[in-house]
């Protein structure tokens, strides 16, 4: 059988509306970047894979929320079958940064008892000249919500990738060491394969220990 991807994770962005979420989507899955740019209506769907490491492919179902208000009770659906949530903020907007903590607080409460990962994003990083939220900042407020922090640019393809590739690691270290695991009716992590990818000496020490189970006479 042709294996796709081994896991799938579903990541959802998160932040008031022209901070450019969609923006940062689409040069992430299609490598393009537009100035003009209609907001969201609802939640958009985009996708695109990443070899997190050599042999271990991770399909990204990515969610793009509007940031308006009016969207809020569409879009407060999707939080719950999320594993990793990317908070994004303009730096040339500081009322956008105030609201992060916001953000952060009506997600978090909203996928109790289950924990989300973050990356908290500062977006825009061409305007420097406008710049209205300092890195360090940005920086405290990161540590304050114990996540990552990087300042990224569609408009100029700065660190785009590098802003996914660092949530999506973080979740697959968490899966690795047990913290996230697949559950009944969830959807924010799925496995395409068996467990076999991940933990391939414990998976056979454990087929290993059934097989002598199965052939004890006692
Ligand atoms: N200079 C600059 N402008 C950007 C960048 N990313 C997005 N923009 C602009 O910011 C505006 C809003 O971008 P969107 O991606 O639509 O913002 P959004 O967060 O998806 O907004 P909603 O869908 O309403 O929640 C658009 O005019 C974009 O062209 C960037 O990296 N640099
Ligand atoms: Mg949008």
């Amino acid at each position: 059988m042709d294996i796709l991807w081994q896991y799938q994770f579903r990541i959802i962005l998160l932040g008031d509306s022209t901070v450019g979420k969609s923006s940062l989507l689409k040069r992430f899955t299609d490598g393009i970047y537009s100035d003009v740019a209609d907001p969201t209506v609802g939640v958009d769907f985009y996708a695109r894979s990443l070899e997190i490491e050599p042999g271990v492919k991770i399909k990204l179902q990515l969610w793009d929320t509007a940031g308006q208000e009016r969207f809020r009770s569409i879009t407060t659906s999707y939080y719950r079958n999320s594993v990793g949530g990317l908070l994004v903020f303009d730096l040339t907007n500081r009322k956008t940064f105030e609201h992060v903590r916001e953000w952060h607080r009506e997600v978090s409460e909203h996928v109790l008892p289950h924990h989300m990962v973050y990356i908290l994003v500062g977006h825009k990083s061409d305007l420097g000249r406008d710049r209205k939220v300092r890195r360090e900042e940005a920086e405290d407020l990161a540590a304050a919500l114990g996540v990552r922090y990087v300042e990224t640019s569609a408009k100029c393809n700065s660190n785009v990738d590098r802003a996914f590739e660092l949530l999506t690691r973080d979740v697959y270290e968490l899966m690795k060491m047990g913290e996230i695991s697949t559950r009944e009716g969830w959807d924010g992590v799925k496995s395409g394969l068996s467990a076999k990818a991940l933990y391939p000496a414990e998976q056979e020490e454990e087929e290993a220990a059934a097989q002598r189970e199965k052939s004890c006479n006692c």
